[in-house]
């Protein structure tokens, strides 16, 4: 009885050895990295080079360009181009400005940092959101290929001192 066991442990195990390994699928999968930098995959500076910081911090619009930066990735198995690309929408308008950077190329596993100076004047004061990323035709992950942010754009404070000042005046004159 035992060695009629051995015998189909052997014959299992033969199987087993002889059973061709199924390959690992290849995929297409290039992504705005999630880790990089500090809040949620972009990176916001204001002219002086300084961190924006926080869920949504806010940048006066008229103090300088905004610098937006991402880290743009191939996670996937195959030498990938794109084009990488960025947007900023609002409640009222969500094509408020957009842009595109240089066609890219990414080998399996490199990683390329893209950034854009953006002046943020022409846009109405409040929430905004930053969305950067890239277009992948195929990809097999598509939810990780663009990273948003959101930022509130604020008038410069000499305007909101002029306003409050003319706001002083108006009421003056109108108690004449
Ligand atoms: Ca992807």
């Amino acid at each position: 009885m035992r060695c009629k066991n051995l015998a189909i442990l052997a014959i299992i195990l033969s199987t087993l050895a002889s059973t061709p390994k199924t390959k690992a699928t290849l995929i297409h999968d290039i992504e705005a990295t999630q880790g990089y930098s500090n809040e949620h995959g972009i990176r916001l500076q204001d002219s002086q080079d300084n961190l924006l910081e926080g869920i949504m911090p806010v940048f006066d619009k008229y103090s300088g360009d905004l610098n937006v930066k991402f880290k743009l990735k191939n996670v996937g198995d195959f030498t990938e181009e794109t084009t990488p690309q960025g947007f900023i929408s609002n409640t009222t308008n969500p094509s408020a400005y957009s842009w595109s950077h240089n066609h890219t190329t990414l080998t399996p596993g490199q990683y390329k940092y893209r950034e854009r100076n953006v002046d943020l004047s022409k846009l109405e004061n409040g929430i905004h959101t930053i969305r950067v990323g890239a277009e992948l035709d195929g990809d097999t992950n598509p939810n990780n290929n663009y990273r948003e942010r959101n930022i509130n754009l604020v008038p410069e404070p000499s305007t909101l001192a002029f306003l409050a000042a003319a706001a002083i005046a108006l009421s003056k004159r109108r108690r004449k």
